[in-house]
């Protein structure tokens, strides 16, 4: 990680760990907004003005987090209005770098960087913490412009005003308590509880995110199984996606590395259902790369010391 604008130590995978063994994530450090006129953003955040071509991301396919940035992206129909840059999804000892892994950008068209944290340091020469991926990037002015996915979500849902497809609201009023409330309980017992579990450092921190995770996958597939398409209704919202960059990646990776292998998403006829109403939206498929999601997650050493990646399982039933 950095600290103080230098890069200190081999990466490693764990962040921090509490006195019972749990994984801690840390905090985001760029946290300012895009409007659509330069207003500030919802809570006051300063914020830049939504312009096409000015901003870019950085991402990762490998990164559940960095996905929900993609899909969102997609779902706005704001590919031609933001570009965005591929790392490679094998971790190296300073991170996130640029690679000649298939799918990922070989070098940095913004600042001619070889690794993450250039941005970062690019941005704030004296910036401490992890280099994390997703980066939302202003090319203008040559600075991140906020590093945290759940933000992100936001700013192109509603930042990029008619640049954008309105036609489809991530976060309509009508469900936004529904939205914030699915999304904090998924949060912390399936998205950041896969995390929870793979890098437990105790026998009891890994069975209490593994207890989490499988009662909040029982928790989804009774919701769905009235048969609507989506987590809260027939229309798509952030919910959703934030449930799905966890469910695809759970059979390809966490099912094996984090030894969340209660049983499978394929095991659940309704998520599995749903996997395939997400991916069936335009633009979808293409955010979604099982080759860099295995590749990434079993290049983390410190799980997977050999850095052998399984051949399985097979996803032809997700056409993927
Ligand atoms: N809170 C951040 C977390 C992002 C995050 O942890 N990304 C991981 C990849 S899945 C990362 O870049 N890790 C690199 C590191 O921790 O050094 C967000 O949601 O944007």
């Amino acid at each position: 990680m950095l600290v103080d604008g230098k890069w200190n130590a081999d990466w490693q995978p764990v962040q921090a760990a509490d006195e019972k063994g749990r994984f801690v994530r840390q905090d985001s450090v760029f946290r300012d907004w895009i409007t659509p006129d330069g207003h500030p953003g919802p809570e006051g955040q300063p914020a830049l003005p939504a312009e096409a071509g000015r901003y870019h991301l950085i991402v990762a396919y490998i990164c559940p987090w960095a996905s929900r940035a993609l899909m969102a992206r997609a779902l706005k129909g704001l590919e031609d209005v933001i570009s965005i840059t591929v790392v490679d999804p094998r971790l190296s000892n300073e991170g996130w770098t640029f690679g000649d892994f298939p799918g990922s950008d070989m070098t940095d068209p913004l600042i001619g960087a070889t690794y993450m944290h250039e941005f970062y340091t690019h941005s704030d020469p004296k910036v401490s913490g992890r280099a994390t991926v997703p980066v939302l990037w202003d090319k203008k002015t040559g600075r991140i412009v906020n590093n945290e996915s759940a933000d992100i979500l936001r700013i192109l849902n509603s930042g990029f005003g008619e640049l954008a497809n309105n036609d489809i609201d991530l976060r309509p009023d009508a469900l936004l308590a529904q939205i914030e409330d699915l999304n904090a309980q998924m949060y912390d017992s399936l998205n950041n509880g896969v995390y929870k579990a793979g890098f437990a450092t105790s026998q009891f921190a890994y069975e209490e995110a593994n207890d989490g995770i499988f009662a909040m996958l029982e928790r989804l597939e009774s919701q769905l199984s009235d048969g609507r398409r989506f987590l809260l209704g027939q229309e798509i919202t952030e919910a959703d996606i934030r449930a799905f960059v966890t469910l695809i990646r759970f059979d390809a990776a966490y099912v094996g590395l984090f030894k969340t292998n209660r049983c499978r998403i394929a095991d659940f006829p309704y998520l599995q259902g749903f996997l395939n109403s997400v991916l069936a939206l335009p633009g979808i498929r293409s955010t979604v790369r099982i080759d860099h999601i295995k590749a990434g997650y079993y290049s983390i050493k410190a799980l997977n010391p050999n850095g052998i990646v399984p051949t399985g399982p097979d996803f032809s039933e997700l056409g993927l």
